[in-house]
């Protein structure tokens, strides 16, 4: 008799984009194959838990059906390619966004065997699969890249190995800025591991240019990572060991041209407009906060029924976005009365109207009960704690401040809790280290400021400090920046 394992799917999705269909077809398959929620990520693309491993392969055939893979969502290659989604936000985000499609296939590694193992393909045994990218070693760790297009933030671009920084002047992209050595995973007890925000190498303007620069990081950081211990492999430190100007040197001889000087940007937030917004076509988008990623149907409301009748509409695609919500895309104005009737009907529309500043700009990761690397709770708690906070910022006068509050179960991240106004990052089980000081804008990480709180002393410690925030803060001055100055940089 064997073990009853169970397993968790991640699909690949440059840039988070679903068709109604694809989101139909998702919808059964989380009916028939797993829990049921459909979560989404913060790195734009969905998973979905408690898949039997006899359902593995039903599951991937499925989704194969609906041109869907998981190929590349985990290991040590190019993850999911994350880029802006709000296409109401800028009237070149169709043509950022294609290149979340381009460099995902840039970084695709070249082997058959998914689809030998899952998909029947025929199995040719004697071939050597010939993968000029990740030869025969493929990187030393994981790779993410992301593409944002100012000013929003919201993929949260510097805390990725590659960050893309459109440069758009007049309606017009010219191209992009290049910045490398994001990366947001410590080690608790291990000081040679530390989070960092990515450094810009310049500015690119054709497209064949940014597509060879971000190849040739990739093989730079495959040849140069460090291979002999995994806590140091992620890029941020071999940008770190060869110097920012090293690495861009090694690039720029292995591209056979040069980086431009970086060209100015500005971002000024890095948040997802919830409700409905119109973009420069006259198509409609309404934005839907999807609590912790988690689609399903609750006392409260029908989410997961909801999006499934918009998805039998056809009238809407499904844009998933960083900060784990979804927005309904691309609808005609003679559609949106019907899908506002549907949000309307089931809940959705209240439930979005409803929701507390900090709840809705909150993030947390998985954690329990299915990482298993989770130390404490995240997504299960999170909702009762910011319930808790709550009235603690009504308080003091602050329910409107869009604080950015991020919980991870543990230092890797997966919820980008370093790079957050408030950060809880997980030590043991009901403990969290307390950060603060990062800002609102995705530039500035924060800085542990207690240790291994628990939910009492949770309470007590942001009790004190929104009542000196609430006291002293200038007109305008965020959490983040004042909790810095006042806090931090004393240190
Ligand atoms: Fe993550 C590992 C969940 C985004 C840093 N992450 C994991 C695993 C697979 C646990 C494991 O290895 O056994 C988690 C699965 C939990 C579960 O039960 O589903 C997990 N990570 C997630 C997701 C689902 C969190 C979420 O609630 O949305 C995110 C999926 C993204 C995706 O769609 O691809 C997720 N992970 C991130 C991010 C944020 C980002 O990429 O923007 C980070 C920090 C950024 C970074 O990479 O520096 C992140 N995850 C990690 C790490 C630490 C990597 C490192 O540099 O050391 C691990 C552990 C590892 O790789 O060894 C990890
Ligand atoms: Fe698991 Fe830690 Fe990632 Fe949370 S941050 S999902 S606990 S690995």
């Amino acid at each position: 008799l064997e073990w009853l394992y169970s397993y968790m799917i991640r699909l690949r999705l440059p840039g988070g984009l679903l068709s109604p269909q694809q989101w139909i077809g998702l919808h059964h398959i989380a009916g028939e194959h797993s829990t049921g929620v459909i979560k989404i990520t913060t790195r734009q693309t969905v998973q979905l838990h408690g898949i039997l491993k006899s359902s593995i392969r039903p599951t991937i055939q499925a989704f194969n059906t609906l041109q869907l893979d998981s190929i590349a969502a985990c290991g040590d290659v190019n993850r999911n390619v994350m880029c802006s989604a709000n296409p109401e936000e800028s009237p070149v985000h169709a043509e950022v966004f294609a290149y979340a499609d381009k460099i995902s296939l840039l970084g695709l590694p070249k082997t058959r065997a998914y689809y030998e193992i899952w998909l029947n393909e025929e199995q040719i045994a004697d071939r050597s699969e010939e993968d000029p990218l990740y030869q025969d070693r493929y990187l030393p760790r994981k790779f993410k890249i992301a593409i944002a297009i100012p000013p929003n933030n919201d993929i949260d671009v510097f805390t990725n190995d590659i960050g893309l920084i459109a440069i758009i002047e007049n309606d017009k992209l010219l191209g992009f800025n290049i910045a490398v050595g994001g990366g947001l995973s410590t080690t608790h007890g291990n000081p040679k591991t530390y989070a960092r925000l990515g450094t810009v190498l310049g500015f690119l303007d054709t497209e064949e240019k940014v597509l060879k620069a971000v190849y040739e990081i990739l093989t730079v950081q495959r040849d140069f990572g460090n291979r002999e211990d995994r806590k140091q492999a992620r890029l941020k430190y071999t940008v770190d060991r060869l110097g920012v100007d090293g690495y861009r040197k090694e690039v720029e001889q292995r591209c056979g041209f040069a980086f431009e000087p970086e060209r100015p940007y500005h971002f000024t937030e890095r948040k997802d407009h919830y409700g409905w917004r119109k973009n420069h076509a006259g198509k409609w988008y309404y934005t839907i906060f999807v609590e912790n990623g988690r689609v399903l149907d609750s006392d409260t409301v029908a989410l997961k029924t909801a999006l499934f009748e918009v998805a039998e509409t056809g009238k809407a695609n499904f844009r998933f976005t960083g900060n784990q919500n979804v927005i309904l895309g691309d609808i005609e104005e003679a559609d949106k009365e019907a899908i506002e009737s549907i949000l309307a009907r089931l809940g959705v529309k209240a439930h979005n109207e409803n929701a507390g500043a900090i709840r809705r700009t909150a993030i947390a990761c998985v954690a329990f009960n299915t990482c298993s690397l989770a130390l404490a709770e995240a997504q299960r708690y999170l909702p009762t704690l910011i319930s808790r906070i709550e009235p603690i910022v009504e308080k003091y006068g602050l329910s409107d401040e869009e604080i950015s509050l991020r919980m991870t179960g543990c230092p890797n991240g997966c919820g980008r809790s370093a790079a957050s106004e408030i950060g809880f990052i997980g030590t043991s089980y009901g403990h969290y280290n307390l950060h603060i000081g990062g800002d609102r804008q995705g530039l500035r990480l924060n800085t542990k400021y207690k240790e291994s709180l628990n939910e009492e002393q949770i309470l007590e410690t942001l009790d004190g400090l929104f009542a000196v925030y609430a006291a002293e803060k200038k007109e305008g001055e965020i959490f983040g920046d004042f909790a810095y100055n006042k806090w931090i940089r004393q240190q």
